[in-house]
């Protein structure tokens, strides 16, 4: 079929190329749109998106005095979260997956998700969304489209991405593109599914308009897709933070830091620092991937591929993270908080206001559980933060120093350790664990290993990818050096041992020492320690005992943690690099004697 819908945004852009323009005729032929839209990316383009869903009260302006430019969208109360269970990896061979993925065949897969696109987009806009995941000008950097009949979807990529003509003239030049198929459908549980085909760069999302599973530059190309590219072509696509620390001296290293969903990823690159460190300074490169290559210098170099935040909204306060707290006063898109009289958004751990309106639209009854919906969220363009570091935009991206891996634990894990060498360190990687949060919809509180905070968005066998892992740093004659940490260990009571937030800045300080090697060290078998005076704790009073139990190694449950570590790399064992079981066999030996 050639082209004969008319855009309502005027036709095919003339940069559009052809193999762009043939898909989406293919896609438009089987979802039977009545408009196709091609995307621009201007702001008077996305005022018009956000305009028309007002009207169809699909999203609701809050208080313009105090929340300028601010919209709350209420999402369908069944659709709120990522859905792990109905995510695929669609290999060829169902080895290549992994047993960390659902697998489906892909000629199977394929044949379900058109059948459900069938004629999907009938009344419907079908909206062309050009994107660049990272710096318009980087090496680095990846294109994509997503086709998407929402246009809450557009919105958030708007902001998320580098999104619209100049994404498009990059596929230009590029030739190849991630091809991103969503539609919201009819938002049935029962025919949602997430579907990935590396070997094809290709998406296919249906039946849901949730974050991680509709903006598909996300968790979906940044992650899977890439994942799979990386390990072909020798780099790494990671669930990172990344920021700039800059010393009282003056002097920047950049950290990129791997935690499961919503154990605080944003609140750490964007740390406002404790008053008694004054001078110290944190900047945002980014929030929650990270893409990273070895460098011709021997050093691993950064980029964020994304441009914006979608954060956890419940417990961003004045305290807990100053920074996103004022950021999203303003231009922010909220999804499923509930409001206040004043028609303010309003969410736990807020600490001032009252809601009125719940998440859902219904009047506020704590009866019903909480008033925001535990993992409500912020759209905001990243530039929106007065911490952003501008660095985000060099097409080079930043060389790192260090990469923290981390988990939310009640016990046993250190506040920090660090790794003796590489493959030391991507064996704690390996290893993380962490108790679930409400980012996806399984039960919370449970642990469950979660290697490189990538389990639910690795798109390859674990065991390639561990194996990738150590063969980039094999490239590396400067690699970053590997930490662990855990913010989250409680004691018997059940109260947090250490304060977090802004104080985690104590922590950053002992590791940028360990870097530049000014402080020495304990040697324990799980690896390097600090000793308590070896902190920064000026002006910090914590419990009796809690720096002894947060700085313990407990040999006799870190053996037991290492037999179970070697429980769950062998799920993996066809494919588990004879290195990271050797690592695991070393440490245990070591803790033994
Ligand atoms: O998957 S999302 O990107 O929507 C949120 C998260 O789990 O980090
Ligand atoms: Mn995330």
């Amino acid at each position: 079929m050639a082209t004969a819908l008319k855009s309502d945004n005027g036709t095919v852009p003339a940069n559009a190329p052809r193999s762009v323009v043939e898909w989406v005729d293919q896609v438009a032929a089987l979802t039977r749109p009545a408009r196709v839209h091609w995307c621009n990316g201007t702001k008077t383009e996305i005022d018009a998106l956000r305009s028309s869903l007002i009207e169809s009260q699909d999203l609701l302006p809050l208080n313009p005095e105090s929340f300028p430019n601010c919209y709350l969208y209420r999402s369908d109360p069944s659709d709120v979260a990522r859905v792990e269970h109905l995510t695929f990896v669609c290999t060829q061979d169902k080895a290549d997956a992994g047993p960390n993925n659902h697998w489906m065949d892909p000629q199977a897969a394929h044949a379900k998700m058109d059948a459900l696109f069938e004629g999907c987009m009938e009344g419907r806009t079908l909206y062309v969304v050009p994107y660049c995941m990272g710096p318009l000008d980087s090496p680095y950097s990846r294109v994509g489209v997503e086709i998407t009949d929402s246009a809450y979807v557009v919105i958030n990529m708007a902001i998320m991405t580098r999104m619209g003509t100049d994404a498009l003239a990059r596929i230009g030049a590029d030739g190849h593109f991630v091809r991103g198929l969503h539609s919201t459908g009819d938002l049935s549980p029962e025919r949602r599914f997430i579907m990935h085909f590396p070997e094809e760069l290709a998406i296919k999302s249906f039946g849901s308009g949730y974050g991680g599973n509709a903006l598909l530059g996300k968790k979906c190309h940044a992650l899977r897709i890439a994942s799979w590219q990386a390990r072909q072509e020798g780099w790494l696509a990671e669930h990172m933070l990344i920021l700039g620390l800059e010393s009282p001296e003056g002097e920047t290293h950049y950290v990129a830091a791997a935690f499961p969903s919503a154990c605080g990823k944003t609140n750490l690159a964007m740390l406002i620092p404790p008053e008694v460190l004054n001078g110290w300074k944190v900047r945002t490169i980014g929030d929650d991937i990270a893409w990273l290559h070895p460098g011709p210098d021997g050093r691993l170099w950064a980029i964020n591929p994304e441009a914006g935040y979608f954060g956890v909204v419940p417990g961003t306060n004045a305290m807990s993270n100053r920074n996103a707290y004022e950021m999203i006063r303003r231009d922010t898109l909220f999804t499923n908080v509930a409001v206040t009289a004043d028609n303010e958004p309003w969410w736990e751990g807020l600490k001032t206001g009252t809601p009125v309106t719940d998440w859902q639209g219904r009047p506020y009854d704590p009866a019903q559980g909480p008033a925001a919906h535990p993992n409500s969220r912020f759209t905001v363009s990243a530039t929106r933060n007065t911490d952003y570091d501008p660095q985000a935009d060099n097409p080079a991206g930043v060389p790192l120093s260090a990469i923290l891996f981390g988990g939310r634990r009640r016990t046993l894990t250190p506040l920090i350790y660090e790794a003796e060498s590489w493959n030391h360190g991507v064996l704690m990687g390996a290893g993380v664990a962490s108790e679930t949060t409400a980012a996806a919809t399984s039960q919370v509180g449970v642990l469950r290993r979660d290697p490189m905070a990538m389990k639910p968005f690795a798109g390859l066998h674990f065991g390639d990818y561990w194996a990738n892992w150590l063969s980039v740093g094999k490239k590396l004659t400067q690699p970053p050096r590997l930490f662990h940490v855990n913010w989250f260990r409680r004691d018997d009571s059940g109260d947090y041992l250490w304060p977090g937030y802004g104080e985690n800045l104590r922590v950053l300080q002992w590791m940028v020492s360990r870097v530049t090697g000014k402080t020495s060290a304990r040697s324990t078998p799980i690896g390097f320690l600090p000793s308590a005076h070896d902190l920064n704790l000026s002006g910090l009073t914590l419990k009796e005992g809690a720096l002894d139990a947060l700085l313990a190694v407990d040999n006799a449950g870190w053996v037991q943690e290492m037999h179970e570590v070697g429980e769950f790399l062998a799920e993996y064992k066809d494919r588990l690099p004879p290195e990271l079981e050797a690592e695991r066999t070393r440490v245990l030996e070591r803790l033994k004697n």
